[in-house]
């Protein structure tokens, strides 16, 4: 909680630590309403630092004692304020040996040391490990952990932390130990402990070297069914670092652990990686294909951190996307390659390109919009964002796409030459890319330090005459926050010209031939590039594979999109055709129903969409990504003002115009693409299933008793959670009435955690549940707010996926959102801040709403006591 002012943070500022440790040994005697820790820590002077303070953070802890050099420390030999403990003057050599205590049972922020169910957990990134002890808690000092373990054995079985067991033990009182050591020097955000009952799967593997490593699931005792996919995701993800980086596992023993009260997805803690149960547990009866992929993704995400994290870690937390950007481009790569296929791997990126504009762009052109490397921040935990993680990615995927895969590779190589046990900056990363290809990117900087999402307007001339295509490309970029003029960007512009006949036209650019696909680099405001030797008006597909994360902007015709809709042979681009025909008919329709005039959709869409759905040679998965219509948050962030009913009737009325044009068709879809005999979680799979229930949901947009009566029979026969949460979704979006089926849905899985989270999702994102209806599912015995996922299970569903009700023409949602983050506050500031991010485009409502918005935007602002996590957010949002 404040307790001043909050104080913002800047890059400038950085120095360097004063005092580096060598070596931490933690004692912990683990109790829940007490637990006592005893830390001797060895530290050094920095010779980069003028300063002889030795300073230490420490956080809603109690100081016990404090002994420096072997002698106690009185009050007046060390000042605490504002959670500082400073030492002035020390002495070169230090040794502080610090007891503190902290009560684990009470501490519902998630972050530092608590209790969920019945274990101790650990959170420390970014600001954690100074609610265990006092400590330098600066990714920047790295140092080797020796931890020794005491709990009550009957409750406590197991004593996990980093690294390797040296030994356990009983102690005699119905209390055990277990000793642990890190041999790498790490960041204090990297310590973890668990001690709880639990079980796990294990396996030994074998690394490419031959070494054998000890590989560990835990979760807790009746979910060992549910571990297999955790692991072998696992399995693949260090098969596949060292295959294509060269990348292994330099540890005898890596751990997964389970936990349900988590805040964020998981954390890399070294060796000892701590996950949400989410993404861990699964089986098909639970889980859904989304949930096996995210499965796979971050595990896959948490052991890349293993090189891109922890080996090479981040100097501070501005340099956050050094870590969690480059993490993320891995794990995408990663989930690419597992399927293999070139249309599975352009879905993933399809996949990348939605999660921008649904989350990312909407953030940078926000009042919390920030570059990838922020220059201020309150709140470190504010920053994990989809610009430092998303976006973050993208920027890595623009050095894949200017240097060549090879190229890429160089970097990486020569970056972990020179960085290994470092703790670095993303200038560090942009030189080992620049050196290892002898390349400039000092232009490329500005991908770092400029907020906001560049626009890219391209106009193209033909000139028969001379057989010569020109295109010509400009850049803008909007303001942003603190940001008001912005330089031009180095942006992989990726263009293909289609013929008539919808091939490629071999591409040559002063005189060069490049292929069918070129790489245009634009770092000019304007720049025009000549094609050659182009006899006849080309189609340009430009942006191909998304290469830069921008807003392209052509005055592209309906001829020209249904073209490329059919014919582009990029398939990321053939999407986007096809969501452009979407989105200038969803604005149409939108203010159609602003104007009270007729809807209407043409033939010609219809025509195009029916050609995608019906084609065989097209995979499932792609077919499914053609059929889903841009979400009602992407078509408001294209309106100057928006309306969210309009948008929302608009997009409701364009579905049902689909499902019935092609009703024939979509029931054909939905037979051809059963997936008989026993769950299978792969690709080919998951894409059938896919489309199977993208064809329900359009069959369904509003009741009707055949629609009802498939979805029925779907839900009853439904031998997995994907095609029984699919069934019961689309009946419960429809409107129909599904209360049997709910009923029936949690009475089936009332004791999985998981899947009551997903029945409470669907409720809350239903066009049909208003605010009214969310108070009554909080009463529901199954609802907490204590716990993150059960709370964004119902709330940010509401609040984030149901824009028609939360933006209620009489302002009673936005109320109840602000007393939730007020609740939310006084348990869990990082959550609540999250939830406080609801109302970032306020500024963007009709008048009427933005009236209601602001009243409670003030009310949360004003409440008292507010942590600065939420203080930041809604004081950001209203300045
Ligand atoms: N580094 C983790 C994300 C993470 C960040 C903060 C947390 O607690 C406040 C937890 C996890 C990742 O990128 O997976
Ligand atoms: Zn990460």
């Amino acid at each position: 909680m404040r307790t001043d002012s909050p104080k913002t943070i800047y890059r400038k500022d950085y120095t360097p630590p004063s005092y580096l440790v060598e070596t931490v040994e933690l004692g912990f005697d683990l109790d829940p309403a007490c637990t006592i820790v005893a830390s001797r820590v060895q530290l050094r002077h920095n010779p980069d630092s003028k300063s002889r303070d030795l300073v230490l953070h420490g956080e809603a802890i109690e100081l016990v004692a404090l002994r420096m050099n072997g002698r106690e420390l009185n009050p007046d030999q060390y000042i605490i304020d504002n959670n500082i403990l400073t030492i002035r003057n020390a002495p070169v050599n230090v040794l502080l040996e610090i007891e503190t205590t902290c009560v684990p049972m009470e501490n519902t922020t998630l972050s530092g040391l608590y209790t969920s169910g019945s274990g101790f957990y650990t959170q420390c990134e970014a600001e954690g490990f100074r609610r265990i002890t006092y400590f330098p808690d600066r990714p920047d000092v790295m140092a080797r952990y020796t931890v020794m373990l005491r709990a009550d054995k009957q409750q406590y079985p197991v004593l996990l932390s980093n690294g390797n067991l040296l030994e356990e033990g009983d102690l005699g009182d119905g209390r055990h130990y277990a000793k642990w050591e890190d041999p790498f020097k790490k960041p204090s955000y990297l310590f973890a402990l668990v001690a709880a009952r639990l079980v796990c799967q294990e396996e030994k593997y074998k690394l490419k070297s031959g070494r054998e490593v000890l590989l560990q699931v835990w979760v807790e005792e009746g979910n060992l069914d549910k571990t297999d996919y955790a692991m072998q995701s696992l399995k693949n993800s260090i098969r596949w670092d060292e295959e294509r980086w060269g990348l292994e596992l330099d540890l005898d023993r890596f751990m997964i652990v389970a936990v349900s009260d988590f805040n964020m997805g998981a954390m890399e803690n070294k060796g000892l990686n701590i996950f949400n149960t989410k993404f861990v547990l699964a089986n098909p009866r639970t889980a859904t294909d989304i949930d096996y992929s995210g499965i796979e993704a971050v595990v896959g995400h948490e052991y890349f951190h293993n090189w891109t994290g922890n080996r090479v870690t981040c100097r501070d937390w501005f340099q956050l996307s050094l870590k969690e950007g480059l993490t993320v481009f891995r794990d995408q790569e990663f989930s690419a390659d597992m399927i293999g296929t070139d249309s599975g791997r352009a879905v993933t990126r399809i996949d990348q390109v939605r999660t921008l504009r649904q989350a990312q762009f909407p953030e940078d052109a926000g009042p919390m919009a920030h570059p990838v490397r922020p220059d201020s921040f309150v709140e470190i935990n504010n920053f994990y964002t989809v610009t430092v993680y998303e976006k973050g990615a993208e920027v890595v995927r623009m050095y894949q796409t200017l240097l060549g895969r090879e190229g890429f590779r160089k970097g990486m190589d020569l970056y972990f030459e020179r960085h290994d046990g470092q703790a670095v900056q993303c200038d560090d990363f942009r030189a080992a890319m620049a050196d290892a290809n002898e390349r400039d990117l000092k232009q490329f900087e500005r991908w770092y330090s400029q907020a906001g999402t560049p626009v890219v307007s391209v106009s193209g001339h033909h000139d028969g005459a001379r057989q010569v295509y020109e295109l010509t490309l400009r850049q803008s970029c909007p303001a942003t926050p603190g940001q008001r003029d912005k330089k031009p960007f180095h942006i992989p512009v990726a263009v293909g010209l289609l013929g008539s006949d919808g091939k490629d036209l071999p591409l040559t650019l002063g005189g060069k031939a490049l292929g069918t696909t070129a790489v245009l680099e634009l770092t000019a405001a304007e720049q025009t590039f000549r094609f050659e030797g182009v006899a006849h008006a080309p189609v340009p597909s430009i942006l191909r594979d998304f290469s830069a994360p921008v807003v392209l902007e052509y005055p592209y015709s309906d001829e020209e999109l249904l073209h490329l809709f059919r014919y582009d042979s990029d398939p990321v681009n053939r999407w986007e055709a096809g969501q452009r025909l979407a989105m200038q008919r969803l604005l149409s329709l939108a203010q159609a129903v602003l104007d009270n005039k007729p809807l209407q959709l043409d033939d010609t869409y219809v025509a195009a969409l029916r050609a995608v759905l019906t084609d065989k040679e097209l995979d499932a998965a792609f077919r499914e990504q053609c059929l889903i219509l841009p979400s009602e948050t992407i078509i408001a962030e294209q309106m100057e003002v928006v309306h969210p009913q309009a948008i929302h009737s608009a997009r409701q009325f364009m579905r049902h115009a689909i499902g019935t044009a092609l009703r024939a068709e979509l029931l054909q879809v939905y037979g051809d693409n059963a997936t008989p005999g026993p769950y299978s979680p792969d690709a080919i799979s998951a894409g059938k299933r896919g489309l199977k229930n993208v064809a329900l949901a359009y069959l369904l947009v509003q009741p009707n008793t055949e629609a009802v009566k498939l979805a029925g029979e779907q839900f009853a026969a439904a031998s997995n959670m994907t095609d029984r949460a699919a069934a019961l979704s689309s009946l419960i979006h429809s409107g129909a009435d599904a209360g049997k089926q709910l009923d029936a849905f949690y009475t089936d899985f009332k004791g999985e955690a998981l899947v009551v989270d997903k029945w409470f999702a669907m409720q809350g994102s239903a066009p049909h549940t208003n605010v009214a209806k969310v108070r009554e599912l909080m009463k529901h015995p199954a609802f907490t707010l204590k716990n993150p996922n059960r709370a964004r299970s119902l709330l940010f569903s509401f609040c984030n996926n149901n824009p028609s009700q939360f933006h209620a023409a009489d302002g009673s949602a936005y109320e109840f959102w602000a007393e939730h983050v007020i609740k939310l506050d006084a348990l869990n500031p990082q959550v609540a801040a999250r939830l406080a991010r609801s109302m970032d485009r306020w500024r963007r409502y009709a008048p009427a709403l933005q009236i209601h918005m602001r009243h409670a935007l003030e009310k949360v602002a004003a409440a008292t006591p507010l942590s600065n996590d939420v203080m930041e957010v809604v004081s950001k949002a209203l300045s």
